[in-house]
């Protein structure tokens, strides 16, 4: 296959997600990694910065759905390739997370990637999925021995179920025990601490950083 090489390699890989070609975003994923790149650097700049414009021309209706759903399906075609060099083996385990899109969320490109850094921390994660309820948070979270629950939401309208599972830890007297962390796009510190969430995490490596500190894990 021929590349254009008046573009940088991780521009390149922006625009195919852009045009939903996972087969190219996973050539030139693999590419970048073969030349040196860094996994992070990839995944920032090349697929993140992809998908950060695909969702600007949503917004202003220049492209549609099923657009959006390929760009998706070529964002997993780089993170499946990054994801083992951002997972390290054989560390001890700082306890289990139990991570989930909330109810009525199926948006879980960004939940994954917290998933993929939180294990590469050394955190053991029961992966809920999307479309998770504030029971079965609380029932995975009480089942697993779980220390923390993370909650992903990326559409306003979902955001309230994050209130829903803070409350019912409230209720059943978990609060103590099982500490909470959330995030996605339309989701801010001020309403973190306007819902009673022990905190708010801007990306996965500020998840780390958030669970870490509530835990006392130096
Ligand atoms: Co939709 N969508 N989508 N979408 N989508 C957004 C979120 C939207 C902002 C697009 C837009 O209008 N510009 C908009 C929401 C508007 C709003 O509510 N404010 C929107 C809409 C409206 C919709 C639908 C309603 C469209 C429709 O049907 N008409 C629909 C809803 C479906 C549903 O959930 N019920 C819908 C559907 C979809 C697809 C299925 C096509 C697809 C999702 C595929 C998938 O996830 N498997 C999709 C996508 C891909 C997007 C955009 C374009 C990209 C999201 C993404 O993956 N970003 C998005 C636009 C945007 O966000 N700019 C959009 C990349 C990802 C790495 O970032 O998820 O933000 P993000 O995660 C980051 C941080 O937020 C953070 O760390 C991650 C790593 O940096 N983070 C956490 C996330 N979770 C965290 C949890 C933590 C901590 C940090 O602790 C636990």
């Amino acid at each position: 296959m021929f590349w254009s090489f008046d573009l940088s390699l991780l521009e390149e890989i922006s625009n195919h997600l852009q045009r939903g070609d996972h087969n190219g975003v996973g050539e030139l994923a693999r590419r970048a990694l073969d030349n040196g790149m860094a996994p992070a650097d990839i995944l920032d700049n090349g697929l993140i910065a992809g998908m950060s414009v695909v969702g600007e021309k949503f917004k202003k209706h220049e492209i549609f759905l099923p657009d959006v759903l390929l760009a998706a399906r070529a964002m997993y075609a780089g993170m499946d390739l990054l994801k083992p060099l951002l997972i390290k083996d054989n560390i001890p385990t700082l306890g289990k997370v139990v991570l989930g899109s909330v109810q009525g969320d199926v948006h879980d490109i960004g939940k994954n990637l917290v998933g993929i850094m939180l294990k590469g921390a050394g955190f053991e994660i029961i992966d809920l999925g999307h479309d998770v309820s504030p029971d079965d948070f609380v029932d995975a979270a009480v089942r697993e021995k779980a220390r923390v629950i993370g909650m992903s939401a990326l559409l306003t309208t979902t955001m309230p179920v994050m209130k829903k599972v803070v409350n019912k830890l409230k209720e059943m007297n978990l609060s103590g025990e099982i500490k909470t962390v959330i995030g996605g796009a339309p989701v801010t510190a001020d309403y973190a601490a306007s819902i009673g969430a022990d905190a708010y995490a801007y990306d996965g490596l500020n998840a780390v950083d958030k669970i870490k500190a509530m835990l006392g894990i130096q």
